[in-house]
């Protein structure tokens, strides 16, 4: 019974559940549509990225010998989204008796593929996607009756039910989270060792021409474009992740050091969440590396937990959640989003640097995204859905499962502290302790009601004052209510008047 196998964008490994049984006589979709290519204005480098990775993976599945259908990007064509495609190919290959999916990465997306049954009178199968180590009803099982789902216990589970850096019952070293030796400040004359970059082939550079022609208003410059479009590569930029930068990766994981975007991250999730790299595979190289004595235990641990603890706890937590996740605005923020996040014209040099990096390279590290543009959107309460659709839009690695989490809930805590126990809300002092950015900004990050004063100072205890009544009691943030108390009522009114004026000239910082 000859089946029609759609494969999604983010779904371009070899190892896909779908593709394990493929026979010659079924049929590969794979499409670029207008509709996911719109449906918030991704950055260049993303739509190059998949395009171009969907691309090399058709290529590969023909050498192999499989039947393709594949729908290149075309602005005036009736197939304007996956169901179109799916349409396109059942009318091309009547023969078709079935269709095949492995669940797909947005929950939008997987209520149309749902539809698809009824619609096209055929079975419909959707696969688990096994790429992940936690099944979903697994997750479920671990969240429920849980009052707080906390990843950190989540993450110990994952550590027992894979071994990795395990030693029978007990984690590698008698610790399960070598966090606390994750955040040393970066010493300021390191130099970051560059993750590997890749020029583009002919394949790419139609890609970089199409990109070009059809989304010439979106963030970024196609002509820079240097990511792996293909698992080897994938594979390779991993390698010299491992070898080069790990070690190191482990002490500065949370530094900023001026035009050193990349420090000493593996930009690696850009690859694993289209599907280039397989998890395990990362996971396993990384526990040799530590077992070789190439990279310490705070450093392998620390990446480990990224893969197995983190990215699989949220996108559990997506799915246990949605679709009412993404209406949650604990905080009611709606605040419209200034232009500096599309621009990066500020005179704020931490958000200048954060959101060149996003619009160079469609990519900045976590502390950029939490800590400054994060954390700058959650002091000024700038409107959920903007934010969410931004960070969505903007980063090469973007899918809604790991983005809506990490900026609703992370970021934003918007979700009432379900993912996080206490807002990320920081002063200009935080980002001058993991930085060297403070010291090369027209702000003075010591001022917090002078002109020239950081605006993140004022902005930090005007959230404090505003959202007293929901975290007044939090004991994670005693200290730092202990410390707004303390102020005289002149100062606190100086520093509510100086947030209150940032805060109506947001677009002139
Ligand atoms: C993000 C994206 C883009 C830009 N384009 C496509 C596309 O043309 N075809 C496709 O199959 N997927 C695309 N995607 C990813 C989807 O929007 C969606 O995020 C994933 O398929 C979720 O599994």
């Amino acid at each position: 019974m000859a089946r029609l196998i759609v494969i999604l964008d983010d779904q371009l490994s070899p190892a896909l559940p779908s593709l394990q049984n493929a026979a010659a006589d079924d049929v590969l979709l794979l499409a670029e549509v207008a509709a996911e290519a719109s449906y918030v204005q991704h950055h260049k480098h993303k739509i190059i990225l998949i395009f171009s990775a969907m691309r090399h993976f058709a290529a590969v599945l023909q050498q192999q010998g499989y039947q393709l259908c594949y729908i290149h990007y075309d602005s005036q064509s009736q197939i304007k989204c996956i169901t179109d495609a799916v349409q396109h190919a059942l009318t091309q290959y009547p023969h078709l008796q079935s269709i095949v999916i492995t669940q797909c990465g947005e929950y939008r997306l997987q209520q149309e593929i749902n539809n698809w049954q009824q619609r096209f009178s055929l079975p419909l199968q959707i696969l688990s996607d096994d790429r992940f180590i936690c099944d979903l009803p697994r997750f479920t099982r671990w969240a429920q009756g849980k009052k707080q789902l906390r990843m950190e216990y989540f993450y110990r589970e994952m550590r027992r039910y894979t071994g990795l850096l395990m030693q029978g019952d007990t984690p590698e070293g008698g610790k399960w989270n070598y966090d606390t030796d994750n955040r040393k400040a970066c010493p300021h004359d390191l130099q970051q060792i560059p993750p590997l970059h890749f020029a583009p082939d002919d394949i790419t550079a139609e890609v970089i021409a199409l990109v070009n022609q059809h989304f010439a208003a979106n963030m970024g410059s196609a002509d820079n474009f240097s990511y792996a479009v293909t698992g080897k590569d994938a594979r390779r930029a991993f390698l010299h992740f491992v070898q080069q930068q790990l070690a190191q990766f482990g002490d500065y994981q949370d530094a900023m050091l001026l035009d050193q975007p990349f420090l000493f991250h593996s930009i690696c999730s850009v690859y694993v969440n289209c599907g280039l790299l397989d998890v395990r595979w990362m996971c396993n190289k990384v526990q040799q590396a530590y077992q070789q004595g190439l990279v310490p235990l705070n450093a392998a641990e620390g990446f480990i937990r990224q893969l197995i603890g983190w990215r699989e706890y949220v996108r559990g937590l997506y799915w246990l959640l949605m679709p009412d996740y993404k209406q949650y605005n604990g905080l009611n923020a709606e605040r419209p989003l200034p232009g500096f996040y599309w621009h990066g014209n500020t005179q704020m040099r931490c958000m200048q640097q954060a959101v060149k990096s996003t619009i160079d390279h469609a990519y900045s590290h976590h502390i950029h995204r939490l800590m400054i543009t994060g954390n700058f959107a959650l002091l000024a309460g700038l409107s959920v859905k903007q934010v969410t659709d931004w960070y969505l839009a903007v980063y090469a690695d973007a899918y809604e499962w790991v983005e809506l989490p990490n900026t609703l809930g992370m970021v934003l805590f918007a979700d009432g502290g379900v993912l996080a126990s206490k807002p990320y809300a920081a002063s200009g002092a935080y980002i001058n302790r993991m930085s060297n950015y403070c010291k090369n900004c027209a702000y003075n990050v010591k001022h917090t009601t002078e002109a020239d004063a950081c605006p993140f100072n004022a902005l930090y205890w005007d959230f404090l004052h505003r959202h007293q009544q929901q975290f007044g009691a939090n004991p994670r943030l005693a200290l730092a209510f202990a410390n707004w108390q303390k102020r005289s009522d002149s100062d606190k009114a100086a520093i509510l008047a100086k947030a209150a004026n940032t805060l109506n000239r947001l677009e002139q910082l």
